[in-house]
């Protein structure tokens, strides 16, 4: 079965995280978005606008597997896991991978706010002066609060560090991965002055990276650049 992905052209976005384990898993899978033969931004548009759908997408990314359509980033993983081998068996540590997920959407969120704090549908420009106090705050109290909490998360693993989750990977190391790759672009600084306290949390991202699948994958035209339309953004004066 090939897996269709719906997520918007040209942007990484909260469609990365569900990328990552597909590449990872080397499964078949249709980016529907990015694909202008599989009907594209409109493909996109068509699905979420859909009057027939029982179970209607608020946003996207959203994954299709036949029947089945899921939204929110963490239900994807929680459905792809299982299926692609990403995931614990034991459901106590997929219940914690699953956690260990929605801390990742919220950080992503929050990090999405610093550009957006007033008004998601309105410009940065329009909203600065508030972009610059959330900002600050972003990277003086949360990102070190997130950050820390997954060094402790790998610290209290008692299989070892080298995972979030037992000692296998799991979609939450693949999703750390980008967390980590996404602000380290935002707030080179504030990230760059974070890693020397969160050295594990740095060294799965290394790992991961370095992975056969996911380093293919990061060097292959499929990769899209972070950029000032996604959800992590450079801008200078946000990063102190
Ligand atoms: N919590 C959702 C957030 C989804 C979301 O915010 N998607 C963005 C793109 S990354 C979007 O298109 N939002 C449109 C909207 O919220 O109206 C998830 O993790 O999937």
């Amino acid at each position: 079965m090939t897996y269709r992905l719906y997520y918007w052209p040209g942007i990484q976005g909260r469609g990365e995280f569900v990328r990552l384990l597909l590449e990872e898993a080397g499964a078949a899978y249709v980016d529907v978005g990015n694909n202008e033969a599989e009907g594209g931004l409109e493909a996109v548009q068509a699905l979420l606008a859909s009057p027939e759908a029982v179970h209607p997408a608020f946003a996207p990314p959203v994954l299709v597997n036949g029947k089945v359509v899921v939204a929110q980033v963490a239900a994807i993983l929680q459905y792809l896991g299982p299926r692609l081998g990403l995931v614990a068996c034991d459901a106590n540590m997929a219940l914690w991978t699953h956690q260990l997920q929605l801390t990742i959407a919220d950080a992503v969120a929050e990090a999405h706010d610093t550009h957006h704090p007033l008004d998601v549908g309105d410009w940065y420009r329009n909203q600065k002066p508030e972009a610059l106090r959330r900002a600050r705050a972003f990277r003086e109290s949360r990102m070190p609060k997130f950050i820390g909490w997954f060094e402790q998360v790998l610290a209290r693993n008692p299989k070892g560090p080298e995972h979030l989750v037992g000692a296998r990977l799991s979609y939450a190391d693949l999703s750390l991965f980008q967390l980590v790759q996404g602000l380290r672009y935002a707030f080179p600084k504030a990230m760059g002055a974070l890693e020397r306290d969160t050295p594990r949390v740095h060294a799965l991202a290394r790992r991961v990276g370095a992975r056969p699948n996911v380093s293919a994958y990061l060097a292959s035209p499929r990769r899209l650049p972070f950029s000032e339309d996604g959800i992590f953004r450079h801008y200078p004066e946000l990063d102190g």
